[in-house]
């Protein structure tokens, strides 16, 4: 068993050893002891949407993270703190059932990791502050980067080990408790990420590889600056799409039984890959094109292909979380195109893994443009911003560019050779936040720090505590 990390203060960057050391002043002095955690967001090079299909994804673990610190009050009190003013203290009674906050309220972040490690861990009461310098609702995995936080700090204030490969598993089911549906990639790359790597990670069950940059290439990430809020309607949408997957999986798995015997658990499409149909490919290709039709299908249709109700569809597959049920969306379910995209990107992500083996930067970045155009025109995850800066970025010099994380707004991420860096930001800043913007978008404040919405990062290490004992 591996077990999560220690950092010395001075081992980490100089702003996050500053925060960290103004964090533990804000705690005051205290005879009970403290601790420090810090946890990375991630930027996935390549790989979206393919993590709750059991298909691999290839992020980094980025130099920017949430961390805290807490310390032990005793009782059954539990009360955290952020040190963004915008998110008020929420206090948690350990001796009452734990009740979500309000939707999207930054406290249910907390109450997801608490929900899942109490019974193992039975906390005590304790003081924590949170503090982060990750841009939220931009699909850097601001939120899952405080439930991995906010487990450390629980783990931490209870003193147990645990293998962070098994908890990255059970952060992922707990993240359901905020209502979204999604997969493992934020909490996995959040927990194991490696200094200067990507990790190439597979799922159920999960493992990682670690794989290293072209060293003559930068990561640079740029804000569309839409925000992409997954608490709001923003909700719906990201677990449509899940759940569109899940009925394409079905829709197969119900054509392959027709012909042949076929495993009864089918949860997701990668149980369906076609490499796990045991007939010739011209048959697959058959049960694929007569299971998934181009036409977007009704609630009506899904139940009559499956044998199943109605009802039965609206209480299993389209409530994927605890707090959620999807509205059946008024255009149908678009399951063909979904198919699509999915094994097309995992594909790409074999491929990228090769190119990375390789060292080739420019298949990479050449992976990333087809990935952005699948997730653009099969998953309906772009939006005109993100498009515009995708083909921007691309013609500012990128290698590759693309929408990063759930999409419907949020970042691009960019592989720019390491010289171009500059030119390649200064473009950007022209064309698309002093010229694109106003123009289309005047709503959109984008102020006059270039810095604020577009940073390079390369990879960072995983998630640990941070040792204070001088
Ligand atoms: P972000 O970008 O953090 O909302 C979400 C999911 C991932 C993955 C990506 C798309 C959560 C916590 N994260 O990430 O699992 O599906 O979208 O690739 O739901």
């Amino acid at each position: 068993m591996s077990v999560v990390p220690h950092f010395s203060l001075e081992s980490l960057p100089p702003h996050s050893a500053t925060r960290v050391k103004a964090l533990l002043q804000r705690l005051g002095a205290t005879p009970n002891p403290q601790i420090a955690v810090r946890a990375p967001g991630r930027v996935n090079l390549i790989g979206e949407h393919t993590d709750y299909n059991g298909y691999p994804v290839m992020p980094i673990a980025m130099e920017r993270e949430i961390r805290a610190v807490a310390s032990a009050t005793g009782g059954h009190t539990i009360e955290i703190a952020n040190s963004d003013p915008h998110f008020s203290p929420r206090r948690i009674d350990l001796t009452r059932p734990l009740t979500p906050f309000a939707a999207g309220d930054w406290g249910n972040y907390f109450l997801a990791a608490l929900n899942e490690l109490e019974p193992d861990l039975e906390p005590r009461g304790f003081t924590a502050i949170f503090d982060g310098d990750l841009p939220e609702a931009a699909g850097l995995s601001s939120s899952s980067a405080l439930v991995v936080a906010s487990a450390l700090v629980l783990i931490g204030m209870s003193g147990v080990a645990i293998d962070p490969l098994h908890l990255a598993e059970r952060l992922a089911r707990a993240e359901h408790f905020v209502g979204t549906a999604g997969g493992g990639m934020d909490q996995a790359i959040s927990l194991m990420g490696k200094a200067g790597r990507a990790l190439r990670i597979d799922f159920f069950p999960l493992r990682t590889r670690a794989l290293a940059l072209p060293p003559d290439v930068r990561v640079v990430i740029c804000h569309s600056c839409v925000r992409a809020p997954k608490s709001e309607a923003a909700m719906q949408e990201y677990n449509r799409r899940p759940i569109e997957c899940r009925l394409a999986a079905a829709l197969i798995a119900a054509e392959i039984r027709r012909r042949c015997a076929f495993p009864a658990a089918v949860e997701r499409l990668a149980d369906v890959d076609r490499s796990r149909i045991p007939l010739p490919a011209a048959e697959i290709d058959r049960i694929i094109a007569s299971a998934l039709t181009p036409a977007a299908q009704t609630l009506a249709q899904l139940a009559q292909k499956l044998g199943r109700s109605e009802a039965s569809l609206l209480e299993t597959e389209l409530s994927p979380s605890p707090r959620f049920r999807l509205q059946p969306p008024a255009d149908g379910f678009q399951v063909q195109r979904r198919y699509r995209h999915v094994v097309g990107e995992a594909e790409r992500v074999e491929k990228a893994t090769r190119a990375l083996e390789s060292g080739d930067a420019a298949a990479l970045g050449r992976l990333m443009d087809a990935s952005h155009a699948s997730c653009r025109d099969d998953y309906g995850i772009s939006t005109p911003e993100l498009d515009e800066l995708v083909a921007l970025g691309r013609e500012a010099g990128s290698l590759g560019s693309r929408l990063t994380g759930a999409g419907f707004g949020g970042c691009t991420v960019h592989l720019v050779p390491a010289e171009q860096v500059k030119v390649f930001k200064e473009r950007v800043w022209r064309s698309y936040y002093r010229t694109y913007l106003p123009g289309r978008r005047p709503d959109l404040a984008t102020g006059d720090d270039p810095d604020k919405v577009m940073f390079e990062t390369g990879a960072a290490a995983g998630a640990g505590f941070i040792d204070l004992i001088e």
